[in-house]
C-alpha cells in the first residue's frame, strides 16, 4: 500500500492494514487515524466498536508531524471518499486531530493518547484546546477515550440510518442489564 509505514524496530501490535477495511464495494464511513503505530494499541479499541456495529471503516497512520502532506492529502478528500466521520488519535504534542479538523468540515473526534512523559495530560490538553471556529469533539484519554469515539461515531451515523440506531439502542441496553445490583 502507498500509504504503508516504514517498518518499526519493534512492532508494538497488529499494524493497521488494509486487510481491516472495509470490503471492496462497502465504503468505508468512518476514518480511524492516528499519529503512530505505538497510537494502534489504543485507537484499536475504537475500530473493535466500530466492527461490532458492522461499521465500515479504515485505519491509517497519518502524523501531523513526521506525514504531513499525507494528513493534508487524507483530511482533504476524506468527504469526497464518502467518509462521514474522521477519529484521530495522538499523544505528546498531539496536533493531529485539530491539524486534520483545519482541512476537512466532517465531524472530527479527538482520542488523547496516554503518553509516557505526562501520563496523556499534553495530548488531551493539545486536542482539547482548539480555538474558536475550528472543533474538535475530544473524548477521554486512552482505552475509554477511543472506546467512546467509536460508539459517538456510531451515534453520529445513526441520526440517518435507523438499523444503526436500533443496534446502538440494543448495544445500550444490553450494557445496562449487564450491571449487576450488588458486587461480587
Ligand atoms: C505522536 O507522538 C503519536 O501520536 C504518538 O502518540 C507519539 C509518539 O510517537 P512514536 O514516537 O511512538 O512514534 O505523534
Amino acid at each position: 500500500h502507498p500509504d504503508a509505514p516504514a517498518p518499526l524496530q519493534t512492532a508494538p501490535a497488529a499494524v493497521p492494514q488494509t486487510s481491516r477495511d472495509a470490503p471492496p464495494g462497502d465504503a468505508s464511513r468512518v476514518g480511524v487515524i492516528m499519529g503512530s503505530q505505538s497510537d494502534w494499541d489504543t485507537m484499536r479499541h475504537a475500530t473493535e466498536i466500530l466492527e461490532e456495529f458492522a461499521i465500515p471503516f479504515e485505519a491509517r497512520i497519518v502524523s501531523a508531524h513526521r506525514t504531513p502532506d499525507r494528513l493534508a492529502d487524507y483530511a482533504r478528500s476524506a468527504a469526497g471518499r464518502g467518509l462521514k466521520v474522521i477519529i484521530a488519535g495522538a499523544g505528546g504534542a498531539a496536533h493531529l486531530p485539530g491539524m486534520c479538523a483545519a482541512w476537512t468540515c466532517l465531524p472530527v473526534l479527538g482520542v488523547p493518547v496516554q503518553s509516557h512523559a505526562l501520563s496523556g495530560m499534553d495530548s488531551l490538553l493539545s486536542i482539547v484546546q482548539m480555538p474558536g471556529g475550528v472543533p474538535v469533539g475530544t473524548l477521554a484519554i486512552g482505552k475509554a477515550g477511543a472506546k467512546n469515539a467509536g460508539l459517538l461515531a456510531a451515534s453520529i451515523l445513526a441520526l440517518s440510518d435507523a438499523e444503526l440506531a436500533a443496534r446502538l439502542e440494543t448495544w445500550r441496553a444490553m450494557q445496562t442489564a449487564g450491571v449487576a445490583d450488588e458486587p461480587a
